[in-house]
């Protein structure tokens, strides 16, 4: 495309604005250009990538089998690219989303360092405008959220950040340059997934690694290897159905599926189930090893003190061990985690843990951190301190739907959306993977192309059928948000303080936001819902005298 062709494309209205360009944009972004729209990609950051562009601290990688954890849409990208650890690393992962946009030349599509800060809808013409902080403005018939569930870091609200001079970094913004962390003093400030593939990889470098936890995770071994070629090769024989049978289980994870309730088998057996399932490296495998464990507080019970029991045979001191176990909250509950080391890197001299439940944090000070027992000085402080996840990248932007309503108003009380796709009062606005839909409970590279290639149908529909203009009709999002919230109440879900509910968040509304109920079940009412003319959204068309797109 030529530089003329790029100032006419920025001057007309598009048919479609992408925000984000993460798995989520550049998926949207190929198939709304397959679809022969002028489309444009605004991305916050400087490349694409969105996750694997941001999280580059020590040791981030994916914990969902890189083979399955990858786009399937095309079955000659699949079989060309070869991965070389069965979980891949960040910088691998940035490079297979760097070789998609080349090989789809998607690149020209996308302004970066463009966040969009509002996106106003036109009850007259129909159409949205949306503006980055830059001032840019365009206007467009359909704008798609790929904004990622978490992309907003939080960060603790914790005072006297200006007087610490060392260098603080969020795990989720780390720095592009190398940080040398040799012979240094280091703090860690959380110990969730990205804690816990981080603390082992700090505990090589540093000095000295204290490790401050509020609460503790549960956690199985990874089980990472090289994956050879032979290996990588089998699974490419057949690499569709595998892809197909994913898509109809409930989760989207290469893991067997339970028969069994916990309840219902010998104690024997049960413990072998959990041994196996430690033994595979898979996430969730404890979880998933029978049916009820997220149904009945007995089955997790147990499956919980089968963990409890791994981490005080790794961590040779008691009282570390018993700090580290986690209690009062059922398994599950909050996502689970798969790692390396990562309880036995708690058996080093040099590394330390601090119960922040028994001594909170206080402050930063000028040379560390202050918790009510007293000061820990470090010489550089890291939050793995996680994000506003589901909302928060969509509620940073100033959306205003019909009359003028606030996207924030409308989801004051938590998110509101029929299917997790469209909310109502907000036509044409789609989000992928939005809230309501199963997304962070899945593998979300499966969870993102549904969403993707029904949007893009959806839009395909409207555009063959003379139609401008789809929204979620009241009654049906009322349903679909009294069923979701029914779904997780049948569940133990609503008992962790997740950010799955918004928990880690002060002041969010406490709304479990996933749907509970399977990616398989759930793009089959995707599915139906398409099939029967779009149930439950109201299709409409302009009247002639409007501008048409
Ligand atoms: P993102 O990758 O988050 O991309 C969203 C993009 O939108 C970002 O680049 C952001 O800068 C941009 N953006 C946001 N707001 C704006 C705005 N206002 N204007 C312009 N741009 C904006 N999931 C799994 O299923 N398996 C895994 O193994 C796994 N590992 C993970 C590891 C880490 C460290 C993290 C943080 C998450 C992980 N996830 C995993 C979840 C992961 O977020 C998704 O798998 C997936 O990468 C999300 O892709 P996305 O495009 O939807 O969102
Ligand atoms: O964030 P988290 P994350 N003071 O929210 C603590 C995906 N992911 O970045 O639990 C003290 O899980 C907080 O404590 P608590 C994955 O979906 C995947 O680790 O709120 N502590 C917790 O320990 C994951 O779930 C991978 O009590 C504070 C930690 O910080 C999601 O991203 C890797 C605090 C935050 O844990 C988020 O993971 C990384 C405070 N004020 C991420 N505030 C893979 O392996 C928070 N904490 C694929």
């Amino acid at each position: 495309m030529s530089d003329t062709d790029t100032d006419t494309e920025c001057s007309a209205v598009l048919d479609a604005v992408v925000v984000g360009a993460g798995f989520a944009g550049l998926y949207q972004l190929h198939r709304l250009d397959g679809l022969g729209l002028r489309v444009r990609v605004f991305e916050a950051g400087d490349d694409v990538g969105g996750t694997w562009y941001w999280n580059r601290y020590p040791g981030a990688r994916c914990d969902i089998e890189s083979m399955a954890y990858s786009y399937s849409f095309s079955p000659e990208l699949e079989q060309e690219w070869q991965w070389s650890e069965r979980y891949a690393t960040q910088p691998e992962l940035l490079s297979y989303i760097r070789h998609v946009v080349e090989r789809f030349d998607l690149r020209r599509h996308i302004t970066f360092g463009a966040a969009v800060t509002r996106a106003l809808y036109d009850r007259h013409t129909h159409t949205w405008t949306v503006t980055t902080d830059s001032g840019e403005e365009v206007t467009a018939r359909f704008v798609i959220m790929a904004t990622g569930c978490l992309s907003r870091v939080s960060t603790p609200d914790l005072p006297g950040r200006d007087r610490y001079r060392g260098p603080v970094h969020h795990t989720g913004r780390w720095p592009h340059e190398p940080v040398d962390l040799t012979g240094r003093r280091v703090a860690v400030i959380g110990t969730g997934s990205s804690g816990i593939q981080l603390i082992p990889l700090v505990a090589e470098q540093a000095a000295e690694v204290t490790v401050f936890q509020r609460t503790p995770t549960f956690s199985t071994p990874a089980r990472n290897r090289p994956l050879t070629r032979e290996e990588s090769d089998e699974r490419k024989v057949g690499y569709g159905e595998f892809r197909e049978w994913l898509r109809t289980t409930s989760v989207g994870i290469p893991r067997p599926l339970p028969v069994h309730s916990a309840l219902e088998v010998s104690a024997d057996e049960r413990e072998a189930a959990y041994r196996s399932a430690w033994d595979a490296g898979v996430l969730g495998g404890i979880q998933a090893s029978f049916t009820d464990t997220l149904t009945s507080r007995r089955a997790n019970d147990l499956a919980a003190e089968f963990v409890r029991s791994k981490i005080r045979q790794i961590v040779h001191d008691p009282q570390t061990a018993s700090v580290l176990c986690p209690t009062g909250f059922p398994l599950g509950t909050k996502r689970p985690c798969l790692d390396t080391d990562y309880y036995a890197t708690f058996n080093l001299p040099h590394v330390r843990l601090v119960d922040l439940r028994k001594t909170p944090l206080v402050s930063f000070t000028e040379r560390g951190v202050e918790t009510t027992e007293g000061e820990y000085e470090a010489d550089v402080v890291v939050l793995a301190t996680g994000f506003d996840a589901m909302t928060g990248a969509l509620r940073a932007i100033d959306v205003r739907g019909r009359d003028g309503v606030a996207l924030r108003d409308a989801w004051a009380a938590g998110p509101r959306t029929y299917l997790g796709l469209l909310t109502a009062g907000f036509p044409n606005l789609f989000t992928v993977t939005g809230p309501l839909s199963p997304s962070v409970l899945s593998n979300m590279l499966i969870s993102i192309e549904q969403h993707v290639e029904w949007i893009t149908d959806c839009i395909g529909h409207l555009r063959s059928h003379a139609l401008t203009e789809i929204d979620a009709t009241d009654e049906a999002q009322d349903d679909w948000v009294r069923h979701v919230a029914d779904l997780a109440a049948g569940t133990l879900y609503p008992e962790g303080a997740s950010w799955y509910q918004g928990a880690n968040i002060p002041g969010k509304p406490q709304v479990f936001m996933p749907y509970v109920g399977g990616i398989g079940a759930y793009r089959e009412v995707c599915a139906a819902v398409a099939d029967t003319g779009y149930r439950g959204f109201a299709l409409s068309r302009l009247p002639d005298e409007l501008p048409r797109t």
